[in-house]
């Protein structure tokens, strides 16, 4: 694997364009490490070595010919009070996409290497300006479709994450010590911290972590975004109710079972949330090749999906390929619908817990439709502000580690197991935390991360 951000060039001199592609007002190039005030003094008309920290100065950019590129603002941080924790010069240049390449082409002729994708968010990680979460954040927070993934992320950002795991690694690394002392001077009474008293505090500890793991589900809800898919037998209105929830006509609408023969994806906003809907192919057996394989991928799809949104025909109640429905959709993620109450009124099928009656001709039963889907996909409603949510599945897998590590340190303890191996799994749970925070990191998985930003990042 070839590797984005060794941490050997961190010392490098970076430049990029630090706005967004596009045209726009003022556009900005970042330079940043300890060649940057000479970088930008090489292009730049004012005397940059003078200017105070934290200063703008206006003056013109300049090839190193001496001719006139661009007039620009420059912003010049010294020291560790930058984003990226070194000496920064940012160059707010007309906001056209070839003057800002241009300005840019001239800083790279000064002597800065061109930033690699997150190099200056890597940068503030490497120089400690942000732990990995926090890093990770900044990506969040930029990318946040909804508001309840921006206050996520940003909390993230302000450091309340890294806060909690801390604290768990303090109360562990205080048992820690005693099982430490225990290894090296097992014929010591080491009176201080009973058995029990360590079990219990163990305890403790695990039900956070696990409380801390399990916001993941709605984590993955607010960041992520919901794929939503329409399962329904031919004609029973999923293309209808697909135009009804978007509000426009975009699935093709007909009498005539079978007229959707492939998915068709559709962005939708809900509330808060953002959500994937997916119309499908009516589901029955059917001799037809082309049907076949759009039922083939209505049943992939429905496995895929977040949540099912059944619908059945209230005027064909008991239809073979529903009830074949009723019994294969998971009922902990299907939202039974029946449609055309306007024609019929519905059966009751008490064995579905989430079910609801529509018109989605007449558009009748949408809002309470969107208060199921509501109620289906938060267990317990949606985070307060103060929650800590993690978002991510590597610090999923990372809290599952450590807690595969401290049920087997519990289980070790109880049974009286030597103490060697009881600091064993303590500090691989502790390790496992520590993953979240960027320590005990492999350069393979720092490079994973950083390689999903952007340029400029
Ligand atoms: N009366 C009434 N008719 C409806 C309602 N919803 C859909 N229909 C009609 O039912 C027929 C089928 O609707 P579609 O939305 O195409 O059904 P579908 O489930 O997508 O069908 P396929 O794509 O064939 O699987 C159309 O003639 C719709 O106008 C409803 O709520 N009431
Ligand atoms: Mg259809």
């Amino acid at each position: 694997m070839e590797y984005v951000h060794l941490p050997y060039q961190s010392h490098e001199t970076v430049a990029a364009i630090a706005a967004p592609p596009g045209e726009g007002g003022v556009a900005i190039v970042r330079i940043s490490g300890k060649e940057a005030l000479d970088v930008a003094a090489k292009i730049f008309s004012g005397p940059i070595h003078s200017y105070k920290t934290h200063t703008a100065h206006f003056g013109k950019v300049l090839n190193l010919q001496g001719e006139v590129v661009d007039e620009a603002l420059v912003l010049v941080m010294l020291g560790s009070r930058s984003y990226t924790g070194e000496d920064t010069v940012e160059i707010h240049c007309h906001g056209g996409s070839l003057i800002t390449q241009r300005v840019l082409e001239v800083v790279l002729q000064a002597g800065a290497r061109a930033a690699k994708p997150g190099e200056f968010t890597f940068k503030a990680f490497i120089n400690g300006k942000l732990d990995l979460s926090q890093a990770e954040a900044v990506q969040q927070l930029i990318g946040a479709k909804n508001t309840l993934a921006m206050q996520t992320a940003k909390q993230q950002l302000e450091g309340r994450l890294s806060e909690e795991v801390r604290a768990l690694q303090r109360a562990l690394t205080e048992i820690a010590a005693v099982l430490e002392a225990w290894v090296d001077f097992p014929e010591e009474d080491l009176e201080f911290m009973t058995i029990e008293s360590i079990l219990h505090t163990l305890l403790g500890i695990k039900k956070r972590i696990c409380r801390l793991k399990d916001t993941f589900h709605e984590g993955k809800i607010i960041s992520h975004g919901i794929s939503l898919c329409l399962i329904g037998p031919p004609n029973a209105g999923k293309s209808s109710l697909m135009n009804a929830l978007l509000g426009k006509e975009r699935a093709i609408v007909t009498s005539i079972p079978g007229t959707t023969r492939d998915l068709l994806e559709e962005e939708m906003k809900l509330g808060n949330l953002h959500f994937r809907l997916i119309d499908t192919a009516g589901i029955r057996p059917t001799e037809e090749t082309i049907e076949q394989e759009g039922i083939r991928r209505s049943k992939i799809a429905m496995d895929d999906a977040d949540l099912i949104l059944l619908v059945l025909d209230a005027t064909r109640p008991s239809c073979q390929e529903g009830e074949l429905l009723l019994a294969s959709c998971p009922k902990e993620k299907t939202v039974l619908v029946w449609n055309k109450i306007d024609l019929q009124t519905p059966p009751d099928r008490e064995d579905f817990p989430f079910s609801t009656s529509i018109s989605a001709k007449e558009k009748i039963g949408l809002d309470h439709l969107r208060e199921k889907i509501d109620q289906i996909l938060w267990h317990r409603g949606p985070p307060s502000k103060e929650e800590v949510v993690i978002t991510s599945s590597r610090h999923h897998f990372a809290l599952a580690q450590a807690l595969e590590s401290i049920e087997a340190l519990i289980k070790a303890l109880e049974t009286g197991v030597s103490a060697e191996f009881a600091a064993s799994d303590m500090r691989a749970a502790l390790s496992a935390l520590g993953t979240i925070l960027g320590t005990n990191i492999t350069e393979e998985i720092l490079s994973a991360i950083f390689s999903k930003f952007c340029v400029g990042k």
